[in-house]
């Protein structure tokens, strides 16, 4: 990352596009899940959607890349754990979305030195569904979210920010296949519907230096992608090694367990599988 780009994520929490791989990388990416999904007989649902590099291998390499990486370490320093990986998927018309909200709300951690990268598989537009986000609102507070656990909420609560946003502050994040943007943790952002012919699919990364911790009494975890990790305060993942494969939907099952714990942590709702 340049020292302009450094300069505008400091100024505006976000930064896209980002050319992180070739469209053909994108495509080969897209037909690996979509090879998935024809053999599952079925859109990925959760609980895979969540945390799918520890099922994948194909994803554990997308968060290894270090294209990626440099871009991370320009912001975090040169220490980096992935915290979580998240597929974002709306079919055509499905009506689903994501409300306005900031990504720290649930998440425990204890500074908000997280950063997302999301990486387009498919074309990522108004018209399909594309992300939007409020330029500088990183630099506020926590704000105060409501849950509402709405149908076609993608987010686990269906949780949005309490304060009403206006059009003209709206930045929309447009990516082609292979770009990706790059977000804070505290950015107010959401998306619509995807209302055009093809599915909208987006791998969302999130990063963070070893030394963040989590304070919200839960044990947690993280892969260590680049430099040392001193302190330990997130107990490592294992790469997978097949797809799918014993060891690996066990230790996803474990670790993917605990981290809904999390995001519902203080309600009596259970995780949406299947969704
Ligand atoms: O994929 C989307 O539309 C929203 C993703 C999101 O909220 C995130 O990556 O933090």
């Amino acid at each position: 990352m340049s020292q302009a780009q450094l300069s505008r994520y400091q100024k505006d929490g976000l930064l896209s596009p980002m050319k992180v791989f070739s469209e053909k990388k994108a495509g080969l990416l897209r037909s690996q899940l979509e090879e998935y999904e024809s053999v599952y007989g079925s859109v990925m649902k959760t609980p895979y959607r969540n945390k799918p590099h520890l099922i994948f291998p194909w994803v554990a390499e997308v968060i290894r890349d270090s294209k990626v990486l440099d871009i991370v370490e320009s912001v975090l320093g040169p220490n980096l754990l992935v915290w979580g990986t998240n597929f974002f998927i709306k079919e055509p018309n499905d009506g689903t979305f994501i409300s306005w909200h900031q990504d720290s709300t649930y998440w425990g951690l204890s500074r908000p030195d997280v950063l997302t990268i999301w990486i387009a598989l498919s074309p990522s537009r108004r018209t399909n569904g594309a992300m939007k986000m409020i330029s500088g609102s990183h630099k506020l507070e926590q704000l105060p979210h409501t849950d509402t656990f709405e149908a076609g909420n993608l987010l686990t609560r269906g949780q949005k920010i309490d304060h009403q946003v206006a059009d003209e502050d709206v930045a929309w994040i447009e990516l082609e296949p292979g770009e990706a943007s790059v977000h804070h943790v505290r950015i107010i952002h959401g998306s619509e519907p995807n209302t055009g012919p093809d599915r909208r699919i987006g791998l969302a990364i999130r990063f963070i230096p070893t030394d963040l911790t989590q304070v919200n009494g839960i044990k947690d975890y993280a892969t260590l992608v680049r430099g040392h990790d001193e302190y330990n305060h997130f107990e490592h993942e294992p790469c997978p090694m097949v797809s799918l494969g014993k060891s690996e939907i066990e230790t996803h099952t474990r670790i993917a367990d605990e981290s809904f714990k999390l995001f519902y942590q203080g309600t009596d709702r259970e995780p949406k599988f299947g969704e």
